[in-house]
C-alpha cells in the first residue's frame, strides 16, 4: 500500500431520502480518522469536502425515476476530478461518504488510471438498479450498475468514458437485500456474489481468500467500496437502509485485516454513515476502526 493517503469528504445525501448522511464525513473526522492513519505512519492529507449542490423547489426534476439526478451528476463530476488528481499525485484516495451514489464519481476518477480495475463491493445491497428497475428512484441503489455502464447516460458517461469496470472483475460481499431487477442483472452478467448465506456457510476467511483471488486475477488495481450497512445493524446502526442479519464487527475487521495483509487495495470509500440515526457516533467510530485495519493496524 502507498504511504500517502488523500482523504476526500463527500457530504452527499441526495442519492437517497434520509437526511443526515451528509454528516458522515464530519462524523468520521470527529472519530479521528486522520490521527488514526497518521499513527500508522502514513502521510495523510485531508483535502476537505466536495461541494454538493442543494436542489431548490424549481430544480427538482426527478427525471426517469432518478431523484436529484442533476446534483448527483455535478457532485460526482467534481469528485471524479479530485480522486483522479490524488491518484496522479501518487496518493491513495480514501473517500468518505455520504450516500453510496458517490461511488459513481470515485470509480470514474480511479478507473481512468486502471485498464482492468478489480472491485470489492462490501454491502447488504447490490446497488445494481437502473431508473427502470429501481423501486425507489434513489441513485444510491444504482452506482455499481452505472459503473458497469448500465443506466442513464448522464451517470454512465461521467468522466467522458464508459464503462469504468467489467463485470468479471467485481465481487459483491454481504448481500442480503437484492431487488428482482438486480438479481436478473447478476445472472445476466455473471457477477460473483457472496451473500450472507455463503458467509455463514464458508466463513469470512474462505470468502475473503476466494474473493481476493477473484478480484486480483488479470486486474491492475483493486477498489474497495464499503457500505456500512453490510454490517449487522446491531454493530452499525447509523445507516439509512439497515438490513438484519449482516456481517459482524469482527468478521468485517477480519476482512480488512486480510486485505491489508494481501496488500491489494489501491483505493477505497466508506459510505452511508448517518450520525443522525446513530447512537454516540458508533457507526463512524466503527468505520474509522475498519480503516485502521485496512491500513495495517495490528491487534498485537
Ligand atoms: N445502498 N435496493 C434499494 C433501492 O432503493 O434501490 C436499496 C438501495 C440501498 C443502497 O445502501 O447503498
Ligand atoms: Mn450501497
Ligand atoms: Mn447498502
Ligand atoms: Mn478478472
Amino acid at each position: 500500500m502507498k504511504k500517502k493517503i488523500s482523504i476526500i469528504g463527500v457530504p452527499m445525501d441526495l442519492g437517497q431520502r434520509r437526511r443526515g448522511v451528509d454528516m458522515g464525513p464530519s462524523a468520521m473526522r470527529y472519530a479521528n480518522v486522520v490521527e488514526r492513519l497518521q499513527a500508522l505512519g502514513y502521510e495523510v492529507h485531508d483535502l476537505g469536502d466536495i461541494e454538493i449542490g442543494r436542489p431548490n423547489e424549481f430544480d427538482v426534476i426527478d427525471e426517469d425515476n432518478l431523484k436529484d439526478l442533476k446534483e448527483v451528476v455535478n457532485a460526482n463530476q467534481t469528485l471524479a476530478e479530485a480522486v483522479s488528481k490524488s491518484v496522479v499525485n501518487g496518493s491513495f484516495p480514501l473517500v468518505l461518504g455520504g450516500d453510496h451514489s458517490i461511488a459513481i464519481g470515485t470509480l470514474a476518477g480511479v478507473a481512468e488510471h486502471y485498464k482492468n480495475l478489480g472491485v470489492i463491493w462490501y454491502d447488504a445491497h447490490g446497488d445494481l438498479n437502473t431508473g427502470e428497475t429501481s423501486p425507489s428512484g434513489n441513485i444510491h441503489g444504482m452506482p455499481l450498475a452505472v459503473s458497469l455502464g448500465i443506466g442513464h447516460p448522464y451517470l454512465t458517461g461521467l468522466g467522458g468514458y464508459a464503462p469504468k469496470i467489467r463485470p468479471e472483475n467485481v465481487v459483491i460481499i454481504g448481500a442480503r437485500s437484492l431487488d428482482d431487477g438486480e438479481k436478473e442483472l447478476i445472472q445476466e452478467k455473471g457477477i460473483k456474489v457472496y451473500t450472507m448465506h455463503e458467509i455463514d456457510r464458508l466463513g469470512m476467511t474462505r470468502v475473503m481468500e476466494e474473493a481476493m483471488e477473484y478480484v486480483t486475477k488479470d486486474t491492475d488495481g483493486v477498489h474497495l467500496s464499503l457500505d456500512l450497512d453490510a454490517l449487522d445493524p446491531h454493530d452499525a446502526p447509523g445507516v439509512g437502509t439497515p438490513v438484519l442479519g449482516g456481517t459482524s464487527y469482527r468478521e468485517t475487521h477480519l476482512a480488512m485485516e486480510m486485505l491489508a495483509e494481501a496488500d491489494i487495495v489501491t483505493s477505497a470509500e466508506f459510505v452511508e454513515v448517518n450520525p443522525i440515526l446513530d447512537d454516540k457516533n458508533t457507526t463512524a467510530t466503527v468505520a474509522v476502526a475498519l480503516m485502521g485495519s485496512l491500513f495495517g493496524e495490528k491487534l498485537l
